[in-house]
């Protein structure tokens, strides 16, 4: 459950939070699978409570496991994973099963009812039988309380009972009928691991008919906020699956916000006390920590702040370290904020703009070329080494993957200007985070190296990216 079962050549996960399944599935075609990004996280699937002024966060609270929500229904999920899966990207659901809506969650976005202050929801059907008592989660230092207690007053489900283990195991493995890859398991520090264990252990294997092979298993990211100094630690999941390594979002926002310098990074990994390689899911933001939800540091770069975000996200595609997930945002004010609709309920579709950016207040993270042009990075280096690691004793750094991409980075509030070993065959390159490759033009800026592999790199600290980056696909 490791194993991301990415398609080869392929990588580079985004999180088209709050889209429709058939707009993923548009996207899938139209700009995903064109552009080697290898899958998509999609939010929740299953019904949730519908709540007055339509928060993102009312999809965090279960009602049933029917297959409708603001994002579709089940017939555009299924349609969605068969045209994703067809141009080689592949779906992750964000599941959630710590828990069940809160009081209040009275109906849900399938035509559900529910009676959460009973602890009823006969749209599974669970009753008030399959929940822990009822108590609330103040003590993060008891890992009982953190686990069997209610987390913001959703109703804990006890995932010790046999009855409960059967309708989350029917729940997933209906999903892998429909084509998925895999998962993210929300609030999984929320319960017990023997417990995922057994859930896990009663999963099919990933549907050949989708194009797996035989003997697939899911993809699993437990959501596991280990910041340090709790109870509850990362090391206690990574036997079961990947993580969520939130220190990885914290540490890069610390680094490209200027609290830490560059060259520290020459180390980046698990010496960061981040865990494996590919026990490690990484991201600059998620959907909670970049409107101060959930936890993770109060350094955590958005969208909000374009040129560091680029920058941390092209670090972390150029990386080797980890399983990257890039996010990919709706604009918001208001951190309780859904996405933008049609009516005030039903969800917008992005539009697109000639640039590749979105408009309608879609911000499409992975649409910057500076983030996509990345994902080609990474799939054009495949899995060559870092060498060639130079810094300038501060915030100017840069490296080489083997001998088929280099990049560099300045966060100083001086130009770079050096002449830099890159690694690479001696010709001319297009950089390709200040422009594309077009034929043998290039729309942004040139790098030519030599035959010794050295080329001057200029990067001025008044440019609208700090970085730059080349790489054996973008040869002119
Ligand atoms: C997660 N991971 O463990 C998700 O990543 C996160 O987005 C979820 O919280 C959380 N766990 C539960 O699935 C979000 C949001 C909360 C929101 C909950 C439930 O961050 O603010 O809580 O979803 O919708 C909301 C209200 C809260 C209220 C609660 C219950 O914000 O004030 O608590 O509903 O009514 C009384
Ligand atoms: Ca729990």
């Amino acid at each position: 459950q490791f194993d991301t079962n990415y398609a080869s050549g392929r990588s580079g996960m985004v999180h088209l939070f709050e889209w429709k399944w058939d707009d993923i599935a548009a996207e899938c075609e139209n700009f995903l699978g064109p552009n080697g990004f290898a899958g998509v996280q999609v939010s929740p699937v299953n019904e949730n409570a519908v709540k007055d002024s339509r928060p993102w966060w009312e999809r965090y609270q279960p009602i049933s496991y029917k297959l409708v929500t603001r994002s579709g229904n089940e017939e555009q999920f299924a349609s969605m994973t068969r045209r994703c899966n067809a141009v080689g990207v592949r779906i992750y659901v964000d599941v959630i099963f710590n828990h069940m809506a809160a009081n209040g969650g009275t109906y849900g976005t399938g035509g559900s009812t529910a009676s959460p202050s009973s602890k009823s929801y006969p749209g599974v059907p669970y009753s008030s039988l399959d929940f822990n008592p009822t108590c609330a989660i103040s003590n993060y230092n008891d890992a009982n309380q953190v686990r069997n207690c209610e987390l913001v007053g959703l109703r804990d489900l006890n995932q010790g009972n046999s009855y409960v283990q059967e309708k989350i195991a029917e729940f997933l493995n209906h999903l892998i009928d429909l084509g998925v890859a895999g998962f993210r398991v929300d609030a999984a520090k929320h319960m017990w691991p023997a417990d995922l264990g057994v859930i896990y252990g009663r999963l099919k294997n990933l549907n050949t008919d989708h194009g797996f092979s035989s003997g697939s298993k899911a993809y699993i990211v437990q959501e596991v906020i280990d910041m340090g100094g709790e109870a509850i630690s990362k090391s206690e999941y990574t036997g079961l699956g990947a993580i969520t390594e939130f220190r990885h979002s914290d540490s890069i926002g610390k680094a490209f916000r200027g609290k830490n310098q560059l060259r520290y990074l020459s180390n980046w990994g698990t010496a960061w006390g981040f865990a494996a390689s590919d026990r490690s899911l990484v991201f600059v933001d998620n959907h909670d920590n970049q409107r101060g939800h959930g936890a993770g540091g109060a350094d955590v770069l958005t969208y909000k702040v374009p040129k560091q975000y680029k920058m941390a996200s092209a670090f972390m595609l150029a990386h080797p370290f980890g399983t990257p997930r890039v996010m990919s945002s709706f604009s918001f004010s208001d951190t309780d904020q859904g996405p933008p609709t049609t009516d005030g309920h039903n969800i917008a579709s992005p539009s697109f703009n000639s640039d590749n950016s979105c408009s309608g207040g879609w911000v499409c993270e992975h649409r910057w070329r500076q983030i996509y042009h990345m994902v080609a990075f990474r799939n054009a280096v495949g899995s060559d080494a870092i060498q060639n690691w130079w810094d300038n004793g501060s915030n100017q750094i840069a490296f080489s993957r083997g001998s088929r991409g280099f990049v560099a980075f300045n966060n100083d509030n001086y130009d770079l200007n050096s002449s830099l070993q890159t690694g690479l065959p001696a010709g001319t390159y297009c950089d390709v985070i200040s422009g594309t490759k077009n034929g043998s033009s290039c729309t942004g800026k040139t790098v030519t190296v030599g035959s010794d592999g050295r080329a001057s790199i200029y990067l001025g600290n008044s440019e609208d990216d700090g970085v730059l980056a080349i790489h054996v696909n973008a040869k002119l």
